[in-house]
C-alpha cells in the first residue's frame, strides 16, 4: 500500500508510503491519495485529516526512476502531472480542515503536496526543497502558485531557481509553513492539532477555505459579496446556533459538523 490509511475519532491519517525511497511519488501512489481522499470525504464522521510519511521522509517529490529520458523518448511527464495534479485540486477542495506533519525531507513535488495542505507543521530536522531546477524542470504541483504567495515574490524566486534547502524553523519564520516542532513531539502535536480540529464547526472552517481560496483572485468588493453570501451560509448551520448557545451559556460548544 502506497498510502496508509487510519481511522482516528472524527479524522483520519493518510500516510505516505514509500520509505525506502523516501516517500517519492509515482502514479500508484498519486491514484492511492486520491481514493484516500475521496474516501474521508465521503464519510461524515471524518471532519479533518493529518497528512505525513512513513520513515525518515516526508516525500522526495516524483520517484526519478520512472522517469528517466530513455531510447524510446522523452517520460510522459504530462500524463503523471495529470494524476498529481488531481491530488492536489482535491487537497484544495476538501470541506474539512487537512493538516500536514512534514516528518522529514520535503522535496520537489512533496514540498508542494505538504504546502497545499491548509495547516503544515514540520519536524525541525525537517527541510524543504524546491529541488525541480537540480533536474532542469519548474517547480509543479502547485509551487508556482504557492509559493509567491506564502513567502512573497523574491524568497519564492529564489527557492525555486537555487533549490537550497530551507530548514522546518526558517520556514517557518518566513511563512511557509505554521510551526516547526521539536521532532519528538511533532506526531503527538500533529494528533492533538488535527483532533481538535475534528470537533470544531467544520461547515464553517470549510467555508473559510473557500473565502481564502477566492481571496487570491477576488477584488475587495468581489470578495465583501462573496464573505456576505458564505456568512449567511454559515449562520444557517446548527454549529452556529450551538456556538453562540454555548458562549451565552459560558461552556464549550459542542459542535457536530453539520449543516
Ligand atoms: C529517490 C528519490 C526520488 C527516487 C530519494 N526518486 N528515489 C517531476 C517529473 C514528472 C512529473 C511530476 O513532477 C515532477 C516533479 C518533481 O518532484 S521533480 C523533483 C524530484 N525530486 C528530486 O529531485 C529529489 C531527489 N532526492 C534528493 O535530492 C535527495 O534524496 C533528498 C534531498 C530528498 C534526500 O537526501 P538524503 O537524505 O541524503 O537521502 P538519499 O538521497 O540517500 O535518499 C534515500 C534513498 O531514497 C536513496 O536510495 P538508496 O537505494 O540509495 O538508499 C535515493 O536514491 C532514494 N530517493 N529521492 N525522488
Amino acid at each position: 500500500m502506497t498510502a496508509l490509511v487510519e481511522k482516528h475519532a472524527g479524522y483520519r491519517q493518510i500516510t505516505l508510503n514509500r520509505p525506502d525511497r523516501l516517500n517519492a511519488l509515482n502514479a500508484e501512489m498519486g491514484d492511492a491519495l486520491m481514493v484516500a481522499l475521496a474516501e474521508a470525504e465521503a464519510d461524515p464522521a471524518c471532519r479533518a485529516i493529518l497528512v505525513t510519511g512513513a520513515g525518515r521522509g516526508f516525500c522526495a517529490g516524483q520517484d526519478l526512476g520512472d522517469v528517466a529520458v530513455s531510447d524510446a523518448g522523452p517520460p510522459d511527464l504530462k500524463g503523471l502531472l495529470d494524476h498529481y495534479n488531481a491530488v492536489i485540486r482535491k487537497l484544495r477542495g476538501l470541506p474539512m480542515p487537512v493538516v500536514c506533519a512534514v516528518n522529514g525531507v520535503a522535496a520537489g513535488a512533496g514540498a508542494n503536496l505538504a504546502l497545499a495542505c491548509d495547516i503544515v507543521l514540520a519536524a525541525k530536522s525537517a527541510n524543504f526543497v524546491q529541488a525541480f531546477s537540480r533536474i532542469g524542470l519548474i517547480p509543479d504541483c502547485g509551487g508556482t502558485w504557492f509559493l509567491p504567495r506564502l513567502v512573497g515574490m523574491a524568497r519564492a524566486r529564489a527557492l525555486a531557481i537555487l533549490a537550497e534547502p530551507l530548514p522546518a524553523e526558517r520556514a517557518a519564520e518566513w511563512g511557509l509553513i505554521w510551526q516547526a516542532i521539536d521532532d519528538d513531539r511533532l506526531m503527538e502535536a500533529a494528533h492533538a492539532l488535527t483532533a481538535r480540529l475534528a470537533k470544531q464547526a467544520t461547515i464553517g472552517i470549510a467555508l473559510t477555505k473557500r473565502a481564502l481560496d477566492a481571496a487570491e483572485v477576488n477584488t475587495l468588493d468581489a470578495q465583501l459579496d462573496l464573505e456576505r453570501d458564505l456568512q449567511d451560509e454559515a449562520g444557517h448551520t446548527s454549529d452556529y446556533a450551538e456556538g453562540v448557545r454555548a458562549f451565552l451559556e459560558k461552556r464549550p460548544p459542542n459542535f457536530t459538523g453539520q449543516r
